[in-house]
């Protein structure tokens, strides 16, 4: 059976409706707003729009027929009104109360209530457009409270280094969205420098740290991940995995996370610290355009980077949907191709050089060590010296605090440094 739109208070019915996740929130910039939590499944066979007498009662008679798990509400409303009867509430035989219930009640069992707001409809791309609905409540305007800080703007990245020195007693939390982030090595980087800072000064033994995450791992690839897994053993650090930030309550420095294998079921924790990752996504301008992804990233072919509409449209960095983690380093290595690329494309040739997804992020796991991780597509690490990169080093230290530096203000950025394959197959001998 194909799909079934059912736009409840409207009377139309259409086949074949897809649920696009909404945009989020630029990358880089903060938390107005995301979308990754608000339907679990991109696609379902029954989309209701509208909980309403309508959309309610087809979401009940769509379950029977399909299945509770295939059929997905849209309504915005916590509660739910029978409307007839205030024809007696407004004559006095009444009260407003006795018409209303909450929406999750009458939801019919099973059946995804997906708590947003229809933005828009592309019925030719069997497309729904969803309000971005998950900011975190309490930011930004929790930044003006002490405590809280974010590496991730402008704005708010001394506040974490003001947070860390004030620290006295008590839980310091850090935290990782529920959706792709700019270098998702950041979030925990942060808590081993504040770890390290709290032993230098003596507050160690007060601190307790927690990197609440919303991803299932530390991170995405395994030979590194097993490195970060030890290095958090042994420096007592808790990790709680799907474990999403949705609130701040700065004033009285109250964290509220939600466990996405529980969804609606909340935790508050108190805080003396508390280091925000915001959810990130692609800038509005980006989101329902003819050069985007349904998601709103720049649909660009993976080995390429050329458009995959639009042959002299190309795209780089983080406004790509190129699946690798997005950092300096991956522009770098992209930069080279896209050269390449778009050299061919000018003269009328089909592009031949081939992004392998190269991407690296230099995990900071102390004020002199680094584990220097560097990978490929297939989250295969792709390292550019032969050594084992995932031990902490004081070199790769110095690299990402001195180096990398230069090599971005005097190279990458005037054009002259493409990624650093021609050096891994120096230091490999032709080999890698
Ligand atoms: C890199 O090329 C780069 O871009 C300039 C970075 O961003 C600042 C990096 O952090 C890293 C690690 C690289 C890769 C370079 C080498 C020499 C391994």
């Amino acid at each position: 059976m194909s799909a079934i739109g059912v736009l409840s208070s409207c009377s139309c019915l259409r086949p074949g409706v897809w649920l696009l996740k909404p945009g989020m929130q630029q990358m880089g910039s903060f938390g107005l707003h995301t979308a990754a939590r608000c339907a679990t499944k991109d696609y379902y066979e029954v989309l209701v729009l509208g909980g309403g007498a309508g959309g309610i009662t087809m979401s009940a008679r769509m379950k029977r027929k399909v299945g509770a798990g295939n059929v997905a509400v849209v309504e915005p409303s916590e509660t739910h009104y029978y409307q007839p009867l205030w024809t007696l509430v407004g004559g006095g035989a009444k009260r407003l109360a006795t018409s209303a219930r909450p929406t999750g009640s009458v939801m019919p069992k099973g059946v995804e209530w997906i708590k947003s707001r229809v933005t828009a409809l592309d019925p030719d791309k069997n497309c729904v457009w969803l309000e971005n609905d998950i900011k975190i409540k309490g930011l930004p305007e929790g930044f003006d409270h002490p405590k809280i800080g974010s590496n991730y703007s402008v704005h708010t990245v001394e506040k974490t280094w003001k947070a860390l020195q004030d620290f006295k007693e008590g839980n310091a939390i850090f935290t990782f969205p529920n959706t792709p982030v700019k270098c998702a090595g950041a979030p925990q980087k942060i808590m081993y420098l504040s770890e390290a800072y709290w032993r230098k000064t003596g507050k160690r033994s007060k601190a307790n740290i927690m990197f609440n995450t919303s991803l299932g791992v530390i991170f995405g690839v395994k030979k590194y991940a097993d490195a970060l897994l030890e290095i958090i053993k042994e420096r007592n650090i808790a990790v709680n995995y799907k474990c999403n930030l949705v609130e701040v309550r700065a004033d009285k420095q109250e964290a509220v996370f939600e466990n996405l294998d529980k969804p609606g079921v909340t935790e508050v924790h108190q805080y003396e610290m508390l280091h925000v990752t915001p959810p990130m996504g692609p800038p509005d301008v980006l989101i329902n355009s003819p050069v985007s992804d349904q998601i709103g990233w720049v649909d660009v072919d993976k080995e390429t980077l050329q458009h995959k509409k639009y042959p002299n449209v190309f795209g780089i960095g983080d406004c790509t949907n190129l699946p690798t983690s997005k950092t300096a380093a991956a522009v770098a290595a992209q930069s080279g191709v896209l050269d390449k690329t778009i050299s061919l494309v000018m003269k009328n040739q089909l592009p031949t050089k081939k992004y392998d997804g190269y991407t690296s992020c230099p995990l900071v796991t102390g004020y002199n060590k680094v584990i220097l991780a560097e990978f490929d597509y297939d989250a295969q690490p792709l390292e550019t010296f032969p050594i084992d990169q995932s031990k902490e080093r004081v070199t790769m230290y110095h690299m990402k605090a001195d180096m990398m530096p230069f090599l971005y203000w005097n190279m990458l950025l005037k054009g002259y440094w493409g990624g650093p394959a021609p050096v891994r197959k120096l230091m490999h001998l032709g080999l890698k």
